[in-house]
């Protein structure tokens, strides 16, 4: 491999993280379901296990459909390394956020809390996974550091 291209792969990168609707909740409704941690919480998980492997992330929630199409494509124009994504409700309804992935091509991991299969079935059919690398589901929020760990390995093959 060209000495340039060795060090491009190696430098430290974004990891955009995002979260749909609702998951501002987090650690305050539905522990049963969701658990104690908070989204804050979820964030600190995040950043640490992408700064074990020498990069940085982008952490936003939003409860519009919108912002999260605004936030794959500034993933891609701020050269982003890649995308994990919670499309929370979004997950089983939004084309916009599948047609965004879709046009970004970015190595992206979906990160469900809880196990969505297992789960009623109307949260079964992902438009999400479509476009996704691969997904960590039923991890609790431990799963957000098995995805980001999973997208910067992911990334750092491309
Ligand atoms: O398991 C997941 O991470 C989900 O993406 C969570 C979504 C649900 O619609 C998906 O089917 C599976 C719901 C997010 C709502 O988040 C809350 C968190 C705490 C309390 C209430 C809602």
């Amino acid at each position: 491999m060209a000495k340039s291209k060795m060090a491009k792969s190696k430098a430290a990168k974004t990891i955009y993280v995002l979260n749909g609707p609702n998951l501002n909740l987090l650690g305050t409704r539905e522990p049963e379901k969701y658990g104690t941690a908070t989204l804050a919480d979820v964030k600190k998980i995040c950043a640490a296990a992408a700064k074990k492997r020498g990069h940085g992330i982008v952490f936003r929630q939003s409860n519009h459909e919108g912002d999260l199409v605004d936030w794959i494509q500034e993933a891609k124009r701020k050269k982003a390394a890649g995308i994990v994504i919670n499309p929370a409700g979004y997950t089983t309804t939004s084309i916009a956020i599948l047609d965004a992935l879709l046009a970004v091509k970015l190595p992206t991991y979906e990160i469900h809390i809880t196990d969505i299969h297992k789960r009623e079935a109307f949260r079964h059919n992902s438009y999400i996974a479509m476009a996704a690398t691969g997904s960590v589901v039923g991890h609790g929020v431990e799963g957000y550091a098995m995805a980001v760990d999973k997208v910067i390995a992911a990334a750092e093959k491309r």
